[in-house]
């Protein structure tokens, strides 16, 4: 019989969860007037993911909610992160709201509340309108004001049962996988249109934030990937390649949250790329930088980063990720089945480094996902043993509680995900759960992850 890690302590109160997102768990795609969002139209394009694959039905989550609500009682959570599908509350992305849309999330969180699990509502998990992105997607400030109109939408429905609430899921990869390296929808390669989708990301939260304030929500939040950059040698040029990739996937958005200013190593990031900069306003600093309850980290692995020559020597043609640094193998550690390393301690690492660089200007931390993908198999017995999740698992969460003694205010952990799901250019292909599924039958076996990840919880009981 095999050991199981020991479980890391963590203080009284704090919020144990799952997190899952519309697109990837939802499927009924076309049901109860829900309109397309950029990423039906991304997957149903030829040659865009892998094998096809879409999230047409992906785990039937819109007709088995209840069954997964079950589940997550099972589990013990205190808190479960979802994601409302912006299509489907409205399908144009502005104007008249759907009912059928709001009914579904309205059902949702009740079921949960009934289960004693506190919702926690993620506004915008990538699945923009497909009639905003023909307007102009990101690209465009008019998007950023939609988003504030559509985030009171929900506070109004929802403000009086969802206490924590999160602007938007991973900004970074909507602007960059979306608008620069084109490996997410709407899968445009563009130069300085990505820096501005990103700066209307920003402008999209501050909005977000100022439509949730009015109808007096109890927690307000954004959720990020600040990614943790190693240099491949310790040579100045490899270090320069760091302060560019962090530029990029960090202080491009925790700068203006954080520090009410736009990073100093921007022009030397992007260089002719952000000398144009009409898509900033008067104002929106302050609007961006409005007082958060908490910041939500989304933490996976560490990058090794080695400087470059630019893929694309004319800035003209150029894309807003291309910026003299490239990712080099990280050797010498466990990887995942996304071919990601395994190296818990860079979790305590990028935590504490955050604190240092903010303060006090850190709100506290939600970790609202970490987790990883695994080649589960299912044994002889039915089960899935997938003790190289649970033992991520464990890490990960020795690592954050080693952070949070080095002086972080970390409120909680969701883990990534309650179900096996759609991810996103890579389909079906890689499983995240900790609740497998089958994707014939919608068949859910809990899996050792989920039981040992159940017994954590359970040992935090009063
Ligand atoms: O599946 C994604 C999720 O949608 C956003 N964060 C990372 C996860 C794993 O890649």
């Amino acid at each position: 019989m095999s050991t199981q890690p020991a479980f890391p302590s963590f203080p009284e109160g704090f919020v144990f969860g799952a997190a899952t997102a519309a697109y990837q768990i939802e499927g009924a795609a076309t049901e109860d007037g829900r309109g397309p969002s950029i990423w039906d139209v991304y997957s149903r394009t030829p040659g865009r993911t892998f094998r096809g694959h879409t999230g047409d039905i992906a785990c039937d989550h819109y007709h088995r909610y209840a069954d997964d609500v079950r589940l997550l009682k099972e589990l013990g959570v205190d808190s479960y992160r979802f994601s409302i599908a912006w299509p489907r509350i409205q399908p144009d992305g502005s104007g008249p709201v759907n009912p059928a849309g709001l009914d579904f999330y309205d059902r949702l969180v009740d079921e949960l509340l009934a289960a004693g699990i506190e919702p926690a509502v993620t506004l915008y998990h990538w699945d923009l309108p497909q009639s905003l992105e023909d307007r102009g997607g990101w690209r465009i400030r008019e998007t950023a004001e939609l988003f504030g109109e559509y985030s009171g939408i929900m506070a109004r429905r929802l403000g009086d049962r969802v206490p924590r609430w999160i602007t938007l899921n991973e900004p970074w990869c909507s602007a960059f996988l979306g608008y620069s390296v084109g490996r997410h929808a709407p899968g445009a390669q563009q130069g300085t249109p990505a820096l501005a989708a990103a700066h209307h990301l920003l402008v999209g939260h501050g909005h977000a934030v100022s439509a949730l304030r009015a109808e007096g929500v109890r927690e307000v939040g954004i959720t990020l990937n600040p990614d943790w950059n190693v240099p491949a040698t310790d040579s100045d040029a490899d270090l320069a390649a760091v302060v560019r990739a962090d530029t990029q996937h960090n202080l491009v958005w925790t700068d203006p949250l954080f520090a009410g200013r736009y990073p100093a190593t921007e022009t030397e990031t992007w260089g002719e790329l952000i000398e144009r900069q009409d898509f900033r306003q008067d104002g929106d600093l302050e609007l961006i930088g409005q007082p958060l309850d908490f910041v939500g980290v989304n933490y996976y692995r560490p990058t090794m980063v080695t400087e470059a020559p630019h893929r694309e020597p004319d800035p003209a043609l150029r894309t807003a990720s291309d910026n003299r640094y490239a990712e080099v193998p990280y050797t010498g550690v466990r990887h995942t089945a996304m071919n990601w390393p395994v190296v818990p301690e860079t979790f305590t690492q990028l935590l504490v480094a955050m604190k240092e660089r903010y303060g006090d200007a850190l709100p506290p931390v939600h970790i609202t996902e970490n987790g990883t993908a695994e080649h589960d198999t299912v044994a002889a017995d039915g089960q899935i043993h997938d003790t190289d999740r649970v033992q991520y698992l464990a890490d990960h969460l020795g690592a954050l509680r080693a952070a949070m003694d080095a002086g972080v205010d970390v409120r909680g952990y969701y883990v990534w995900s309650l179900l096996d799901n759609y991810e996103w250019a890579l389909g079906y292909a890689k499983r995240f759960g900790i609740i497998r599924v089958d994707y014939e039958t919608q068949e859910r076996t809990p899996k050792d992850s989920y039981h040992w990840y159940r017994g954590l919880i359970e040992a935090h009981r009063p």
